[in-house]
């Protein structure tokens, strides 16, 4: 990353009034969350996701999904959030009108101080009944030993027993509307938006930095790779976010302190 690449993100940072960082998987693979596409690290390099992140996949074998998204949810608690997210929180404590809208299942922007961050794609958090939507409580995991990915069978809804599913965003799945449209709606009317970690090869959440670009936000993108987003993208910050974005913060208002 060129230095004078980073000193010309800090100048649009240090002058933007309303932001928007957007992430993906990337934000959180410093942290030891994998990614999704990455050759060799990606989930889907391993696993299927027809056979697992599908509506159609948790009908024919909820075991088998549960069991999977078990695991996930133990590896997200054991995680801990990096210096890439607590730069995002850095950046809603410096700019006050700052919008962290995620495609990220996990926790790890709330648990670096972000202090509301939209989640397009749900949350590992956020189980519920997959035939009323009643909320489910979080599976209880630590004191158990790790989850290794085995079958498990979700619990039964308290309200009309049916199964419970992760709360999460498949493919073929609408978006939450509420969290669909504040992230439009932040994209539309800010200045600056940051794009950290995301192939944005997903669908509709992949629109929010066109939508910015469109309407005449400039764009940064943070990633070690180049993605369809260097079409938008004025400055490309080519890195991984646990080392750019703290760069970043302290290149545009100097030290904030301990990362
Ligand atoms: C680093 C780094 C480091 C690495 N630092 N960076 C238009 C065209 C074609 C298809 C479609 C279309 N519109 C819709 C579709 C279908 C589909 C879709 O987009 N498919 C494409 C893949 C082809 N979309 C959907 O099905 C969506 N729903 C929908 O359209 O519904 C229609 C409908 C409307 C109304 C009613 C009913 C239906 C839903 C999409 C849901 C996506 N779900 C997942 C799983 C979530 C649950 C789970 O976690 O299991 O969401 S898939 C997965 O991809 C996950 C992610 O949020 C999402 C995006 O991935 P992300 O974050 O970009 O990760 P990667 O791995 O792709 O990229 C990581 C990046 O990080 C890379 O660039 C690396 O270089 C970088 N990186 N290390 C910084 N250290
Ligand atoms: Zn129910």
């Amino acid at each position: 990353m060129a230095d004078l690449v980073l000193q010309e993100a800090a100048a649009l940072l240090g002058r933007a009034r309303r932001v928007v960082v957007f992430t993906g998987a990337g934000m959180s693979a410093e942290s030891g969350v994998p990614t999704f596409r990455d050759a060799l690290t990606g989930l889907w390099q391993q696993f299927d996701a027809q056979a697992l992140a599908t509506p159609e996949a948790f009908d024919a074998d909820p075991a088998l999904v549960w069991g999977w998204y078990e695991w996930r949810r133990d590896a997200v608690r054991r995680a801990r959030p990096n210096a890439g997210h607590r730069a995002v929180a850095a950046i809603e404590a410096r700019v006050a009108d700052t919008v962290v809208v995620t495609q990220n299942v996990d926790d790890l922007h709330e648990r670096a101080g972000s202090a509301a961050p939209v989640h397009l794609h749900g949350s590992l958090f956020a189980p519920r009944c997959s035939s009323c939507a009643q909320p489910a409580p979080v599976p209880v995991g630590a004191e158990r030993e790790p989850v290794d990915g085995r079958r498990i069978t979700p619990p039964g809804c308290a309200r009309c027993a049916a199964p419970v599913r992760p709360g999460v965003v498949w493919f073929g799945e609408g978006l939450p509307e509420t969290a669909l449209a504040a992230a439009v709606e932040a994209a539309s009317a800010c200045d600056l938006l940051v794009t950290v970690g995301t192939s944005g090869l997903v669908y509709p959440a992949a629109e929010i930095p066109q939508v910015a670009a469109r309407l005449g936000a400039t764009v940064i993108q943070v990633n070690p790779e180049r993605t369809p987003l260097d079409q938008v993208a004025e400055v490309n910050l080519r890195g991984p976010a646990a080392r750019v974005l703290p760069a970043l913060v302290e290149a545009t208002w100097g030290a904030t302190g301990p990362a």
